[in-house]
């Protein structure tokens, strides 16, 4: 029969596609979202939504017979990780030779999985990875705009002071400032209130109770509770779930076919349909938007895609590492799984890093500090088009993550100097104190202003759209979902404006 017809469709439900939702909803245009992961809104046998991590069960991961998680060994023993069933769980890992990207799947995208640290980027950085974005508008308007809908919020530094739950912040506090490192709180839209009263055990435990990563039962400003909750309730945003976008073409009158997969939550395909569109946006991260316009272009369904289609990525520089404590300084038993504090040496010339001090929330003393480290590594990487996979496979060398590696040395072997102590060297499977070949923050891949023009839109193509981290050309210095907000309220903002309103 004749494909559904929308005005709109938005390609996934991360932050680029519920800002995207949520105003062309308000705009009166009635707009369907198509999300490959499921919508995480019913408790399962245990009365819970999402596992802990530290007893993941098939909720966990996307389709995978073993949990993957980032650390992979505790003492070198393979404690971490568990066996579990095939599912359309929440976490992804999806793994490229020398790097491995951490995505979230599900209404919501990676909010339901991350750590909730919201930071704007330093304005003097933002002007030199987008030059040509108005930072006057972003800084006055945009910024403001997405913390304020994000539901960012800051920890109230005296019961910082006092949480049993931030002795491990504090206790890496001080053997950074010990090396001369400023140290700096770090926004959140983890509700910190909800946390104290966590620990003061009025509420049912999140945070506290070794959440992150695998999804958060509770506390968690998601998605699905800001900007996606507003979109549903415009009356004009419907959300298709475990719903995947496989192919997008180009019909003669300009509107846009999607092939478009069902699965069911074991995997086993329902389906395979066409819808149609006239405008569409892509908002599937930088993996999945960047997938589809480098299948679409190397297929030949949208043959006018330019060379800029599936460069720029990058890591944001992420490197992991973890330190040895003194036995005189235990981190405590209790550690928030939300990080709230972060090593700040953006500023230095040489080795510019911002370092989040990570929880281990292991439920035992482990005399360890953990850091995600966010570094300014120059290394990009290309997607190109496997025809035999049907995939676009990201091209990266392990090599490429050594520009992080040396950037974060510089620092933490400062502060392991001053301090006494020395690098973890069993956490990441063999013996390497730095682990540069996985990265939260992937970014890149359409990069705004050579893949797209200054607010989005695709070259070569009308009424189609990227609006998600994809634009973000490989770095943004902090973690990076209030600035994929931010650039997504002021691309849409002139988008309704000059292209949809006026038609
Ligand atoms: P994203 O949120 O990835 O959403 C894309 C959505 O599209 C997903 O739900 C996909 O399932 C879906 N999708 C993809 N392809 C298709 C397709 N073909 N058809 C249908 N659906 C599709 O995109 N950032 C911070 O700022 N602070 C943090 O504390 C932080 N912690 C993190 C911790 C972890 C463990 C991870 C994995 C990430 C973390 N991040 C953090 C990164 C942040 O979550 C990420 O930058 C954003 O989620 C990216 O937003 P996008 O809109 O680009």
């Amino acid at each position: 029969g004749a494909a559904e017809h929308s005005p709109a469709v938005i390609v996934g439900t991360g932050y680029g596609a519920a800002v995207t939702a949520l105003r062309l909803g308000a705009a009166g245009i009635p707009t369907v979202m198509l999300e490959m992961g499921q919508l995480w809104n019913t408790p399962a046998e245990d009365g819970n939504i999402f596992p802990d991590m530290l007893n993941p069960d098939r909720r966990a991961m996307w389709f995978k017979d073993r949990t993957e998680a980032p650390l992979a060994s505790f003492l070198w023993l393979d404690l971490v990780n568990r066996d579990i069933d095939r599912y359309a769980g929440v976490l992804d890992r999806v793994n490229y030779g020398d790097m491995s990207v951490y995505v979230g799947r599900g209404v919501g995208g990676g909010s339901l999985v991350n750590g909730a640290m919201a930071v704007t980027p330093k304005r003097s950085y933002f002007e030199q990875i987008l030059p040509r974005v108005d930072a006057d508008e972003m800084y006055g308007r945009y910024f403001p705009l997405a913390n304020s809908m994000l539901g960012t919020n800051h920890i109230d530094p005296e019961w910082f002071e006092t949480s049993r739950a931030y002795q491990f912040a504090r206790v890496s506090r001080k053997a950074a400032h010990e090396a001369g490192f400023q140290t700096a709180f770090v926004p959140s839209v983890y509700d910190f209130d909800y946390m104290r009263r966590e620990e003061e055990q009025l509420v049912p435990r999140s945070a506290l109770a070794s959440e992150v990563i695998y999804g958060n039962n509770h506390g968690k400003s998601s998605l699905d509770k800001s900007y996606l909750a507003a979109a549903l309730g415009t009356g004009n945003v419907t959300i298709e779930t475990l719903t995947e976008v496989r192919d997008i073409a180009q019909q003669q009158d300009g509107t846009y076919s999607l092939s478009v997969r069902r699965i069911d939550e074991h995997g086993t395909v329902l389906g395979v349909r066409q819808l149609t569109a006239k405008y569409l946006f892509l908002g599937g991260g930088s993996l999945g938007s960047t997938e589809l316009l480098v299948r679409a272009r190397d297929t030949g369904k949208l043959p006018d895609l330019g060379e800029e289609i599936g460069r720029g990525w990058g890591t944001n520089g992420n490197v992991m590492l973890g330190r040895a404590n003194h036995s005189w300084d235990p981190v405590g038993e209790l550690e928030s799984g939300m990080p709230a504090l972060g090593i700040d040496n953006w500023d230095d010339p040489v080795s510019p890093v911002f370092a989040e001090i990570a929880p281990v929330p292991a439920g035992i003393e482990t005399f360890a500090s953990l850091y995600l480290a966010i570094t300014r590594n120059p290394e990009r990487g290309t997607f190109r088009y496997d025809p035999g996979a049907d995939r676009a496979v990201l091209q990266w060398s392990e090599s490429q993550g050594q520009p992080s590696i040396d950037a974060a040395k510089r620092v933490f072997d400062r502060i392991n100097e001053v301090n006494g102590t020395s690098y973890r060297y069993d956490l990441f499977g063999d013996t390497r104190a730095f682990e540069s070949r996985f990265t939260y923050h992937p970014l890149g891949g359409l990069v705004l202003g050579e893949a797209t023009d200054l607010y989005g839109r695709v070259n070569g193509y009308r009424n189609l759209y990227v609006t998600d981290g994809s634009l973000i050309p490989g770095s943004t210095g902090v973690n990076p979902f209030v600035t994929i907000t931010a650039l997504a309220e002021r691309n849409i903002d002139r988008v309704l404006a000059e292209d949809i309103r006026a038609a």
